[in-house]
């Protein structure tokens, strides 16, 4: 099988919710040695996408959207100790403490650029979805940590990332940790009003703000 018609399967295999698929096609681009970047981005994320926008016709109903995700997951699952041996012997470039805001249970976003800050040398503590806003701010500390990021997808939860901002300043801890925001929801505008310092609109983007933010 060729990349090109892995990068199809992969989406397809999220698409129909093939979990067994999605997690063969996963250890076949690990033994391919593609680009695992580029093997979420081209692959797996468009088939997730793919899902929403039929839920959203009203052609796919929650447990579809719900296979859809547990597919995405068990692959990452397969991927994720590849991403992290690629970069074993980076320096560290910075400790990123990510979550998915109070509220919110979406996380294949939040874990994807998780996944994505870990394999380009930042180390991740991620706290999982639903987190109290507070904890995000305790862990910071906790951890003498360089960013925050927050993911959030709804609209209602997004309210949660200026919330964070607003703890940090009240703490007298603004401009102590920079803060990145990101979800479907979110714009570079919103990241702007509520004094964000990075906004990404995908993975990818999400690394190299952080990259540039952190000056390594
Ligand atoms: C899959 C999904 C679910 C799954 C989530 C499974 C999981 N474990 O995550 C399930 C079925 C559980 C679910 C539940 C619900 N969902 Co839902 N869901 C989606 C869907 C289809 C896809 C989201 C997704 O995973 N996208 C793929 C990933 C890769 O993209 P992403 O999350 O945007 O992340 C990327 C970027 O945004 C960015 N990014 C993300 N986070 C961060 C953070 C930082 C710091 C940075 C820099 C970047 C960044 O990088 C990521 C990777 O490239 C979206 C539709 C959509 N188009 O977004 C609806 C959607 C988000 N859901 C929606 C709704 C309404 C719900 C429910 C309330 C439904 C219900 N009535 O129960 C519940 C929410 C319950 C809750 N309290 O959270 C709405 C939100 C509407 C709104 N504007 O508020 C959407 C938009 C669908 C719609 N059009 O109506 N959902």
């Amino acid at each position: 099988m060729n990349k090109e018609e892995i990068l199809k399967r992969m989406g397809e295999a999220i698409i129909e919710g093939n979990k067994d698929e999605a997690e063969v096609l996963a250890n076949e681009a690990i033994k391919q040695r593609l680009d695992l970047n580029e093997v979420i981005d081209k692959g797996y994320v468009p088939g997730i996408e793919k899902v929403g926008d039929l839920w959203e016709k009203g052609e796919y109903f929650l447990p579809e959207l719900i296979t859809g995700a547990e597919c995405m997951k068990g692959a990452m699952r397969v991927l994720q100790p590849e991403l992290e041996k690629a970069q074993i012997s980076v320096k560290s470039k910075g400790k990123v403490v990510i979550g998915t805001v109070e509220g919110d249970i979406h996380d294949i976003g939040k874990n994807l650029v998780a996944s994505m800050l870990a394999a380009n040398g930042f180390q991740v503590i991620d706290l999982g979805a639903d987190v109290k806003l507070e904890k995000f701010v305790e862990k910071a500390e906790e951890e003498n940590a360089d960013f925050i990021c927050l993911s959030a997808l709804l609209t209602t939860t997004m309210l949660g990332q200026k919330k964070v901002i607003e703890i940090l300043k009240e703490k007298n801890l603004a401009g102590r940790y920079k803060v990145l925001v990101g979800g479907a929801p979110v714009n570079q505008k919103w990241a702007d009003d509520i004094g964000a310092e990075g906004y990404g609109e995908n993975a990818m983007v999400a690394v190299k703000i952080t990259k540039k933010l952190s000056g390594k």
